[in-house]
C-alpha cells in the first residue's frame, strides 16, 4: 500500500546492510537493523491504541531508537510531534494538550512529573532515555521487526512542529508528507547528495534543520551519517575525516573556527558545509574559507516551510546572503501594509509559496489566515530584499524574535511571565548580540512601588521556561522608551545594552 514519505524515505531500503548511523561509541546500524526497530515501534503504537491521524509527543533525548520513533510514526500512519527535552513540565503540558497528543513519550526521569500531565490529558506515558532503553524498548523487544505499511497519501499529516509565537501561545505547524518529500526531494538534487554521502549529524533531531532538512536527505539520497547526541567540537573535529559533508547553525562554524584542529588539512576531502536556522555572520564566512578554502553553503528556511532559498552548489556562495529561491519555490518581496509586491533591492517582508509551505497552525484558523494567504504564500515575518544577482538578503525580522544558537525565543512568551512578577510593572525583553550565541536574550524591568527581587524572578523564569529561553541578564530600570504610539522601542534599548556581553 502507498504511503510515499515512507516509500521513499524508508521503504526502499528494505533489506539494504548498507551503514545508516554510525554511532560514535563505535556502533553501525545498517539501514534494515533501523527498519526492524522502527517497525517494532510501529507495533506497540498499535498496541497502545493508537490510530492514523493521532499524535506522538515524543520528548527524549537524542538517539537511533528516538529517530526510529519518527520513522515508525510515518509507518503507521501517526504525527510525529517531537519536543526539546529542555522543555519544563509546564510548557510540555500545553503540548500534549493543544495537540491532543494519545501517546507522550518522555526520559524515565520525567516519568513522575508528567505521569499527572499525561493523565490529564487522557495520554498513554511510555519512556526512553538517551541510549533508547525504557518501556517503549521493553515493549518493542515482544514484536515482529515487519510491519504492514499504513496507507497514506500526500496530503496526509506527518509531523507537528510547535512554534512559537508574538502572541506568547505556541502554534503547532501542521507539515503534510508532500511537504516533507517535496523539500527532501529539492535539497538532495539542489545540493547534489549521493549515497556515498556520509553526514556529521551534531543538531538535535526535534526542529526541522536536524530531522526534515539533515536526515532526510540522508535518507533519501541513501547515505549515512555519524549521529552524535550533541555537539561536542571536538568530536566534530575528531570523525571529520570519516565524513563528506556537515550541516550545522552559525554556532558549529565559530567554534570549528575556534578549535586548533580544525584546519584546511582536516577539511581537505569534505564536499561541503551548510549553515542555517540564524543568520551566519559575513567574517564567519569569510573567516572559514580563509581557513579552509571552502566556502559555506547558506540557506534559508522555517519551520512553517522547511528549505525555501539557497546558495548555490556550483557557483558564487555569496556571503551575507541566503542564495536563490529553491526550485519549485516562488519568493517575493512585498510591502508590510499593502502586500504589494516591491522592486529588487527594497526590503519588505519576504512571503514563500511552493509544495513546502505547510498546511496551517493546528486548530488555529484565525492564525494561519494572518499568515497564510489564500493564493498559497506564506508571509514569512522575515524582512529582506532581492540584490541585483537575483540574492536574497535577510535584513531584519518584522516579527520579534531573538535566535539563539539556532532556537527561537519568543519575547512575549518571556514578557508575560515578567509582567506578573511583584515588582515589575511592565518588561521588555531584547536581543543582544553574543560572540557564541549569535544573540541571546535581556530582560528590561521596570520598578513598581517595590524593588523587583531578582533572586526570586530568576527561579520562577527557570521554572517555568526552557533554559535556553530565560534572560541572561535581568536589569531593572525607571521606564521604557516609547514611540509616539506608545509602543516600545525595542531598538532603541538594543542600541543602549548592544554591549551587555562584550568582554
Ligand atoms: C543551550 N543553551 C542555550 C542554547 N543551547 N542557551 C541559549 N541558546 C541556545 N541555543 C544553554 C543550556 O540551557 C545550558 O544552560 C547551557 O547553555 C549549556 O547547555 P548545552 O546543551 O551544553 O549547550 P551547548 O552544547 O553549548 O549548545 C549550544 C548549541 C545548541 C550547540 C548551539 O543550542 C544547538 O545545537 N543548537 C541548534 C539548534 C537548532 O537545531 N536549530 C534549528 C531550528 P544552563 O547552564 O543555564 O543550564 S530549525 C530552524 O531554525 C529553521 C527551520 C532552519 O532554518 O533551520
Ligand atoms: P524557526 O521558526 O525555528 O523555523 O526559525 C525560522 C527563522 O529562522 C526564520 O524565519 C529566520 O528568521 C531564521 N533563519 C533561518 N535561516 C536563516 C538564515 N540563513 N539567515 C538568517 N535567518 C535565518
Amino acid at each position: 500500500m502507498a504511503n510515499p514519505l515512507y516509500d521513499a524515505l524508508f521503504g526502499r531500503h528494505a533489506g539494504s546492510d548498507a551503514p545508516f548511523l554510525y554511532v560514535p561509541t563505535g556502533q553501525v546500524i545498517t539501514y534494515a537493523g533501523f527498519l526492524g526497530v522502527a517497525a517494532r515501534y510501529a507495533h506497540v503504537f498499535g498496541t497502545c491504541g493508537l490510530i492514523p491521524g493521532d499524535r506522538v509527543a515524543v520528548q527524549v533525548e537524542k538517539s537511533p531508537d528516538a529517530l526510529a520513533l519518527y520513522a515508525a510514526c510515518v509507518q503507521a500512519g501517526l504525527v510525529f510531534l517531537p519536543l526539546n527535552p529542555a522543555y519544563t513540565a509546564a510548557e510540555v503540558n500545553y503540548f500534549v494538550n493543544n495537540s491532543g497528543a494519545r501517546l507522550l513519550v518522555c526520559d524515565p526521569s520525567q516519568h513522575a512529573a508528567f505521569g499527572p500531565i499525561a493523565a490529564k490529558a487522557n495520554a498513554r506515558l511510555e519512556t526512553m532515555d538517551g541510549s533508547g532503553q525504557g518501556s517503549l524498548r521493553i515493549l518493542a523487544a515482544e514484536q515482529p521487526a515487519t510491519f504492514e505499511t499504513v496507507e497514506r497519501t500526500s496530503d496526509d499529516l506527518a509531523a507537528f512542529l510547535y512554534t512559537s509565537g508574538t502572541t506568547g501561545r505556541s502554534k503547532g505547524a501542521m507539515l503534510s508528507q508532500g511537504n516533507l518529500l517535496s523539500n527532501a526531494e529539492t535539497l538532495v538534487k539542489h545540493w547534489q547528495f549521493v549515497e556515498n554521502d556520509v553526514l556529521l549529524h551534531a543538531l538535535p533531531i526535534f526542529h526541522t534543520h536536524g530531522l526534515f532538512v539533515a536526515t532526510n536527505v540522508i535518507l533519501l539520497s541513501g547515505g549515512a551519517m555519524i549521529f552524535m547526541p550533541k555537539l561536542d567540537v571536538d568530536h566534530l573535529v575528531k570523525f571529520m575525516p570519516r565524513a563528506t559533508c556537515m550541516m550545522g547553525v552559525p554556532t558549529f562554524y565559530t567554534r570549528l573556527l575556534d578549535h586548533p584542529g580544525f584546519t584546511a588539512e582536516s577539511t581537505a576531502h569534505m564536499r561541503l558545509f551548510i549553515s542555517g536556522s540564524a543568520p551566519l555572520l559575513a567574517d564567519t564566512h569569510r573567516a572559514f574559507e580563509e581557513r579552509t578554502g571552502k566556502s559555506i553553503l547558506e540557506r534559508y528556511g522555517m519551520t512553517e516551510t522547511n528549505m525555501n532559498t539557497s546558495n548555490p552548489y556550483n557557483g558564487p556562495r555569496r556571503a551575507g546572503t541566503v542564495g536563490q529561491p529553491l526550485p519549485g519555490v516562488e519568493l517575493k518581496i512585498t510591502n508590510a501594509d499593502t502586500g504589494e509586491i516591491l522592486p529588487h533591492g527594497e526590503i519588505g517582508v519576504i512571503e514563500v509559496r511552493g509544495p513546502n509551505v505547510f498546511q496551517g497552525y493546528w486548530q488555529m484558523p484565525e492564525k494561519t489566515a494572518a499568515e497564510l494567504r489564500e493564493d498559497g504564500f506564506f508571509i514569512t515575518g522575515d524582512l529582506g530584499l532581492i540584490d541585483d544577482q537575483g540574492y536574497v538578503q535577510i535584513v531584519g525580522r518584522g516579527k520579534d524574535l531573538i535566535i539563539s544558537g539556532g532556537y527561537n525565543i519568543y519575547p512575549k512568551e518571556i514578557e508575560l511571565i515578567l509582567d506578573d512578577q511583584s515588582g515589575v510593572l511592565e518588561s521588555a525583553v531584547i536581543a543582544v548580540p553574543h560572540g557564541d550565541l549569535g544573540e541571546a536574550p535581556v530582560a528590561l524591568l521596570v520598578r513598581g512601588t517595590q524593588e523587583p527581587d531578582l533572586d526570586a524572578i530568576t527561579a520562577i523564569l527557570t521554572k517555568q521556561l526552557a533554559r535556553y529561553k530565560c534572560p541572561r541578564k535581568l536589569i531593572v530600570v525607571d521606564s521604557l522608551p516609547r514611540n509616539t504610539m506608545g509602543k516600545v522601542q525595542k531598538n532603541v534599548l538594543r542600541d543602549a545594552h548592544a554591549d551587555a556581553f562584550k568582554i
